[in-house]
């Protein structure tokens, strides 16, 4: 894959709710741009992104796929990434590291619950995108309504810069507003669209939506503005010039529309790829900080600018071995040379860079800024690290990816089979940020948790398949979090003879709750002077240990401030050991005078059924002590059902939903936020009442 210079350089995310079609897209990329010469279908489990065994049994993608191909002379990078939300990660990082963005939404329901946690996601990192209605073949479809909802769901300035031709079975093809011509499909695999004369029927809707357009755009350039203020017309070169520069700017979003399993309306998105979204040099440079000092540094996509790489992913690649994904930012990145790893500290030598290709590889000698590459070889390295020149150190804002909210215990078939199997929950956990394992010191239990019940369960799959490990897993269980509700001081007194020397410690600590979603928040309030800094790092340390396992059941506790306001101790009759053991003691005193709670993970969950089953699936959501927050009719006599439910009380509620709705239904769910359990549920979770 020869190079080119940076500003004919794309690296895009395809990014959707769960089935909107973003493998089927990427797959009429592939083949449109000469990358195949066959076209894949999901359902078939033949396409190229959606490789892994178990993505083509279950027509799901589960892990983002990276790939590339040549559009106008132009390099396109795409990652291709999973809709369901238990895989959000994936899109995390892949957003993280990408450029632009291409949101597809399913033409019959428009804006649906994930298409809003990844359009929120590429606003985080600022990413510029474009929209493709995809679907326009399928019953109900509707293009106008699809746009209405991104803008009223995603509060988002979304504009057509087309008009469908025919919907449905008679979608056909696009009007393009901007050259005002019809790109018509008359082929079965939609290599050729023709270039035609716009139908008569659709004469007066085409003037009233370029007027739209055009004036849309108008509004955002003061030049073209003046122009047109003027009476002149614009050209569709100053159009997609005004474009692109709102659409970098974030401040408009071109809608396109299509059906990609029909192979109608990929070109014109490849098209608006190249014209409207950003090269590596349209975005501003990264902001990292020097390890030592603190001070901000910046890098620019340069490739004669010292290196600076993130690492966003990393793969056990049955072949090559461990490979670390990385986004070159600056600078040139040769094979068999070594780099410094932040935060790490530690010095990495480069074995093989790969350009990969969905699971295949392609070898090249160097790499340079603007790039995504991946890399063998690096033994410290994980996702979230930064790679730069040792002579030009650098570290870049890491990666920061959701807590599970569920876990299950696991345990081997046979004895012998334990240390595979905690080796294997090592690389699975290497690979996926989302996913953690420990060995539970109470029970000697091995816990597993995840995002959700299906990313659980690929993953034990995993285990068996590619890890030969064949395991038992238990019920799903929730995971919960502790946290107080009042401030406290506390103090914890420590004494210890040892070889007839005594050592003492005494602290004294103030506990306060935090609000939602803030963690942990410690402060030390005595000077070095009056407590040495090694004490008061004991202290912190003894905290820190505390906090993984709360007074109630043993769950983390978070949203905590802790603030050492006192300590005491006799020169030459103490150490770090009785600093901590006064400390924990303290905490977990503190902790159980300051009205403990159970908190547990809330969903927001979207149903979607048949009108005359929303009474039922209503009530059986507040019979989970669920809250409505609201219903939306939507096309085709079915109800968008919406609310917030306890995750304790949704396992199962795949099977459950279909019951209700005679099997019509659907849902789909995210955390939203943790609340505190009822007394009365968590009194049953307890086995017993808490602590007041
Ligand atoms: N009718 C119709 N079906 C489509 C179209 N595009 C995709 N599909 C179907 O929609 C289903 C999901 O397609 P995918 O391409 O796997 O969707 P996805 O967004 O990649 O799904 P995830 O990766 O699992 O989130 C498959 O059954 C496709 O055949 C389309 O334009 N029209
Ligand atoms: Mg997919």
């Amino acid at each position: 894959m020869e190079d080119r210079p940076l500003q004919q350089v794309r690296n895009i995310g395809i990014i959707a709710h769960i089935d909107a079609g973003k493998t089927t897209t990427t797959e009429r990329i592939l083949f449109y741009t000469g990358r195949t010469y066959r076209l894949g279908n999901v359902d078939e489990g033949t396409t190229v992104t959606d490789w892994m065994e178990q993505e083509r049994e279950r027509g799901i993608t589960i892990a983002s796929a990276a790939v590339s191909c040549f559009w106008r002379d132009h390099r396109i990078n795409i990652i291709d990434t999973p809709g369901h939300i238990d895989f959000t990660a994936e899109v995390q990082r892949s957003l993280r590291v990408l450029d632009g963005g291409v949101v597809v939404f399913d033409a019959v329901h428009g804006v649906e619950p994930q298409s809003e946690t990844v359009w929120r996601q590429a606003d985080r990192f600022h990413v510029p995108r474009i929209c493709f209605i995809n679907k326009m073949d399928k019953t109900g479809a509707d293009f106008w309504r699809s746009i209405r909802t991104i803008e009223e769901r995603l509060e988002a300035a979304p504009v057509a810069i087309q008009v469908p031709i025919g919907v449905e079975s008679s979608f056909v093809g696009v009007v393009d507003l901007i050259d005002c011509v019809a790109l018509v499909y008359h082929d079965e695999l939609g290599r050729e669209p023709i270039r035609e004369p716009i139908p008569a029927e659709l004469k007066d809707l085409v003037a009233e939506k370029r007027q739209i357009l055009v004036e849309t755009i108008a509004e955002t350039d003061d030049v073209l503005l003046t122009k047109y203020l003027d009476g002149e017309e614009l050209t569709p070169e100053e159009l997609r010039m005004g474009l692109r520069r709102a659409t970098l700017a974030g401040q408009l979003v071109p809608v396109l529309c299509g059906a990609a399993l029909r192979n109608k309306g990929v070109q014109p998105v490849l098209d608006a790829i190249v014209d409207y979204l950003p090269s590596p040099l349209d975005v501003p440079p990264i902001r990292g900080v020097h390890p030592e000092t603190g001070e901000e540094i910046v890098r620019h996509a340069d490739p004669q600018e010292p290196l600076a790489a993130l690492v966003f992913k990393i793969v056990t690649d049955p072949f090559v071995g461990r490979l670390a994904y990385m986004r070159l930012y600056s600078g040139t990145l040769r094979s068999n040379s070594s780099v410094h790893n932040y935060p790490k500290d530690r010095k990495e030598r480069i074995g093989r860079l790969l350009h990969m290709y969905a699971n295949h590889r392609e070898e090249v000698d160097q790499v340079s800024a603007g790039d995504i590459v991946a890399v063998g070889g690096l033994k410290f390295t994980f996702t979230g690290d930064t790679l730069c020149d040792p002579a030009h150190p650098v570290v870049l804002e890491s990666i920061v990816f959701p807590e599970p909210v569920i876990y299950v215990a696991i345990e081997p078939r046979t004895a012998a089979e334990e240390q595979k199997m905690l080796d294997a929950l090592r690389a699975l956990a290497d690979e996926d940020p989302t996913f953690k394992f420990r060995v539970d010191e109470n029970t000697g239990q091995t816990l597993i948790s995840g995002m959700g019940e299906l990313h659980l369960e690929i993953l034990v799959e995993r285990l068996m398949r590619e890890f030969n490990v064949r395991a038992k897993v238990g019920k799903p269980q929730v995971a919960y979090r502790e946290t107080i509700t009042k401030r406290v001081r506390s103090d914890g007194e420590f004494t210890l003879q040892r070889s007839g020397k005594l050592l003492s410690a005494a602290v004294t600590l103030e506990l306060a709750p935090l609000a939602k979603g803030q963690g942990f928040v410690f402060e030390n309030e005595l000077p070095p002077i009056r407590l040495p800094a090694e004490y008061a790092k004991a202290v912190r340390a003894a905290v820190e240990e505390s906090l993984a396992a709360g007074v109630l059941a043993g769950y983390p506790i978070v949203d905590i401030r802790v603030t050492l306001v006192d300590a005491m101790f006799v020169e030459g009759e103490t150490s770090e050991a009785a600093f901590h053991s006064a400390a924990s003691i303290a905490f977990n005193k503190g902790v159980r005078e300051a009205g403990p709670v159970l908190l547990e993970p809330i969903m927001r969950i979207e149903v979607v059924a048949p009108e005359e089953n929303t009474g039922d699936v209503i009530a059986d959501m507040n019979a989970r002590r669920g809250e409505i927050q609201g219903m939306e009719p939507l096309p085709g006599g079915v109800q968008a059902i919406r609310g917030l439910v306890p995750l304790a009380e949704m396992f199962g509620y795949a099977t459950d939903v279909r019951s209700v709705t005679q099997g019509r239904g659907a849902f789909t769910m995210e955390f939203d936020h943790y609340a505190p359990v009822p007394e009365s549920v968590a009194q049953q979770i307890l086995g017993g009442p808490l602590f007041t």
